[in-house]
């Protein structure tokens, strides 16, 4: 039993491959959201260090972008070995870092494990098209190539699973990366730098400059020389990332959250529909953009459900994660259970029907975290805000509908387009619901949580900006089109005007 207790850590920038401080010499207190307490300090770093970081970068990017792709793959094959093997310790530090239960941790780390290899194989593919020329003896193809600098902001409730969605496509297309994790969760960023580095990457090619509020980022999105930027966070950031990046004409990959829904159907298995609510709403006490925030119920088996789902919240144990029993963690920090309290306050008053939960845990040892009692509303409006706005938090809201077809429509409705489910036995209505929720993740039969690391990852509306992280798709983030023209017949041919004589 690997029993890490985090105390004391201190973590610095990482800029071409050294450990550094910073001029402004402030640093931040790591919180453990369950006990209230720091865990450690890390450094605010100032506009310079983004430069130091982006010329380290730079240099390093002409050499590794030469290094043949299925040897910059072998250095990844090395990371997912390494993180193979440290995986219940970075578990550990990951409860106490952000609060998740040590079982979801294990599982965000597997995220990690997973995407290492499957984008290590990528060295060996990066496919790119040969295409017939309209010529003769002409030879046509379009291949891949590195963008240059990448630059990555990664947010606080997946901190190791999404930077390693981020970073490993873009290194194994030959790319550098400038990485700004977030503020509360630094802790996972210097163990997968640790871990980069001790894989043998080469320096320069990851550099993590850490911060927080928008003096990082912003130097980031602004700076010249950084070629691109894939972010996953709040709405309103991403918004404004995209906007300055709109007018550098910079490429920018945004993912920013979810108003996701389960549908369960009248002919739906219903012990199976409330498990599946149950893990994708308070599994990370509901702080996941996938999180289930709404139940679509057909109005035949609405009380049913609503019954069986508050009977089965009561049973979810909240603490501590590090605790193998606990179910249910802490949120993110203060500021994070006084939003979700506040939502529960509009609900309220909105007059839907507070079922369960809806309180701050106050007593006791709880009290010195961050708890939010799983929360449950019914007769809930698609107009009331707690059915349209993201919480982020384990905040539930039920809508009864009438019909299948007012379902896909409630789903529908909101702003965001991240994942949706349906519950449902009939298999007209699963191929249905597949081409008709407008999504860009759809489950039949499962929840809206659980995404898997070879299938793109990425949504619709305002969650996003039509780029997707994971699979393959991601490398259309982090590299760019070359199409190259080989002509060999030994004189000048004119495409579009020699075409007949040729
Ligand atoms: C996120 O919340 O941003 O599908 C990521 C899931 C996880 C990833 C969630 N595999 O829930």
């Amino acid at each position: 039993m690997v029993n890490t207790v985090v105390q004391g850590a201190k973590v610095l920038n990482f800029i071409n491959g050294e450990w550094v401080g910073s001029d402004s010499g402030k640093f931040a207190p790591i919180i453990n959201p369950a006990t209230g307490k720091s865990i450690g300090e890390v450094l605010l770093s100032s506009k310079e260090d983004v430069e130091k970081a982006v010329s380290a970068a730079k240099k390093a990017q002409k050499k590794w972008a030469l290094v043949p792709a299925p040897q910059r793959a072998e250095v990844l094959y090395r990371v997912g070995a390494l993180l193979k093997e440290r995986k219940e310790k970075l578990a550990r530090i990951l409860t106490q870092e952000m609060g998740k239960v040590l079982d979801e941790a294990r599982g965000e780390v597997q995220e990690g494990i997973d995407m290492a290899f499957y984008m290590a194989g990528e060295g060996r593919r990066l496919f790119g098209d040969t295409t017939p020329s309209e010529l003769k003896d002409k030879f046509a193809m379009s291949v891949r190539v590195p963008v240059g600098i990448v630059g990555i902001i990664t947010p606080w409730n997946f901190p190791i699973a999404i930077a390693t969605w981020k970073s490993f496509p873009a290194i194994v297309a030959g790319n550098a990366v400038v990485w700004k994790p977030a503020t509360e969760t630094p802790l996972m960023a210097m163990e997968l730098v640790k871990i980069f580095e001790e894989a043998g990457l080469p320096k320069g090619v990851i550099n993590l400059v850490c911060g927080a509020g928008s003096t990082v980022g912003n130097s980031m999105v602004e700076h010249p020389e950084i070629d691109v930027i894939s972010f996953t966070g709040s709405n309103d950031v991403g918004r404004t990332i995209a906007e300055r990046c709109g007018r550098l004409l910079k490429r920018v990959s945004l993912e920013m959250g979810g108003k996701n829904a389960v549908i369960v159907m009248d002919d739906a298995d219903l012990s199976l529909a409330v498990e599946g609510i149950l893990w994708s709403a308070f599994g990370t006490s509901g702080q996941r953009c996938t999180a289930c925030s709404r139940v679509i119920v057909h109005e035949a088996v609405k009380e049913q459900l609503e019954k069986k789902l508050v009977a089965e919240m009561e049973k979810l144990t909240l603490g501590n994660g590090l605790d193998e029993n606990v179910k249910v963690g802490p949120v993110i920090n203060q500021q994070a259970l006084k939003k979700i309290h506040e939502y529960v306050q509009i609900g309220k008053a909105e007059g839907a029907k507070l079922a369960a939960g809806g309180y701050v845990l106050a007593e006791g040892e709880l009290a010195e975290g961050n708890y939010y009692a799983p929360t449950l509303f019914t007769d809930v409006s698609p107009d009331m805000r707690i059915a349209y706005e993201e919480i982020f938090g384990p905040v539930v809201s039920v809508i009864p509908v009438k019909t299948f077809e007012e379902a896909i429509e409630v789903n529908n409705s909101v702003a965001y387009g991240l994942s949706s489910s349906i519950f449902t036995r009939d298999i007209n209505r699963v191929f249905a619901a597949q081409r008709d929720l407008d999504t860009g993740i759809v489950y039949v039969n499962a929840g809206t949580t659980g995404a898997e690391i070879h299938l793109p990852f990425g949504g619709t509306k305002g969650t996003g900006n039509g780029h997707r992280d994971s699979g393959v798709a991601a490398l259309d983030v982090f590299t760019e089109w070359k199409s190259v023209y080989i002509d060999f017949s030994g004189k000048l041919q004119r495409a579009q005007i020699d075409v007949e004589k040729s």
